[in-house]
């Protein structure tokens, strides 16, 4: 997409922060991110005064001219000369309507990705998470309505719970464990709602595990757990048995299938945004330590409480409507996230 006029809340998070940086050569890029959990220095490669259109920086490693097509952020081709490829950076918080009016004044396209991620969080204070996961989308989708603006939202596959079965496709019963499951389905519905009362063009965009550079932090990912516990030879802690699967897609993947959701026809609905496959836990566990080659042990605690066994997307459905296809495995994934990181 180009020439366009886009918000990305939560901007210097992790998922944010990619967005932006393939975004922002073509487009007047806006970020409001209150850099609770994100950071600036996420945003170091399209603030950096070194920046320059000739050279905009892939938000995925090199991954993106695989195909070729018209993403944004497509590799090989100079940033248009009317973007100094910059976003504006907002300092505040999604849950402060004047903050929010003030970002969103004129845009034709928002990003939703700010959110309190941590699920444990979540369960420690519903209410604190609720605000900034639901109050606040709200107050955004109220604001697109304003705008008359285009909503891609990070909705999550939390949304599920413990699958029925598997894959699991957008039309599986939603049974949330967790209080951010629970926001994130509620999000999840008033994004459809709104698209059908107001006519609202909204997508929501229900991530697996995402993962890649500038994930981190206590609540990361065990990808980024297992990277730093190699590195450092410490032992790599799996929970439980370590049979536990997971779809893990690569943070790239995630960032095209938001483009995707922003120019698709097919609005008003919910998309899985994952692989396809399956990984377990102690495969995962080797894939790392042997991508960093380190003589770290691998060793087993206590299973997390409440743990999903299985997880996998049925991503037909973004295929058929979105054209979206991942184009990272993980082995590849994991050794460029060792190579760049
Ligand atoms: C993911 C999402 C979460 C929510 C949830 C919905 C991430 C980071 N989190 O949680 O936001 O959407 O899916 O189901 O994507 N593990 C270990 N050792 C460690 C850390 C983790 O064995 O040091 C295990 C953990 O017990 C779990 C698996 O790895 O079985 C994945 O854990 P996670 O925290 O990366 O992600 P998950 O699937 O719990």
């Amino acid at each position: 997409i180009r020439d366009r006029t886009v918000l990305v809340t939560g901007g210097g998070g992790f998922i944010g922060s990619h967005l932006v940086e393939a975004l922002a050569p073509y487009n007047d890029v806006r970020v409001l991110d209150n850099f609770s959990t994100g950071s600036r220095d996420n945003l170091s490669s399209v603030t950096s005064p070194q920046w320059t259109n000739d050279a905009p920086t892939s938000a995925d490693g090199g991954f993106d001219d695989a195909g070729g097509g018209g993403d944004a952020g497509d590799a090989g081709d100079a940033g248009d000369a009317r973007y100094d490829g910059s976003p504006t950076i907002i300092d505040g918080d999604i849950t402060d309507p004047m903050a929010l009016q003030r970002a969103a004044r004129g845009v034709d396209l928002i990003f939703h990705q700010a959110a309190l991620v941590s699920v444990a969080k979540s369960v420690d204070a519903p209410r604190r998470s609720n605000e900034t996961n639901l109050d606040a989308s709200l107050l955004v989708l109220d604001q697109a309505r304003q705008e008359d603006a285009r909503v891609v939202l990070a909705s999550s596959a939390a949304v599920y719970g413990h699958p029925d079965e598997l894959p699991v496709s957008e039309t599986a019963r939603t049974e949330p464990t967790s209080p951010y499951g629970i926001q994130k389905l509620a999000l999840d519905q008033y994004a459809r709602r709104y698209h059908e009362l107001y006519d609202l063009p909204t997508v929501a965009l229900r991530y697996f595990n995402a993962y890649g550079p500038r994930q981190q932090g206590p609540y990361s990912g065990v990808i980024s757990t297992f990277l730093e516990q190699a590195r450092s030879d410490d032992p790599i802690t799996i929970e439980g048995d370590g049979e536990q699967t997971r779809d893990f897609v690569h943070v790239s993947d995630v960032v095209r299938a938001n483009i995707r959701a922003a120019t698709t026809d097919a609005v008003g609905e919910a998309y899985n945004v994952g692989t396809g496959d399956r990984t377990s836990i102690r495969d995962l566990a080797e894939l790392v330590r042997d991508a960093v080659g380190s003589s770290s042990p691998i060793v087993h605690r206590e299973p997390r409480p409440g743990d999903i066994r299985h997880s996998r997307a049925d991503v037909s459905k973004a295929s058929r409507e979105l054209g979206f296809e991942t184009r990272v495995g993980l082995e590849s994934g994991i050794r460029s996230l060792v190579a760049e990181t």
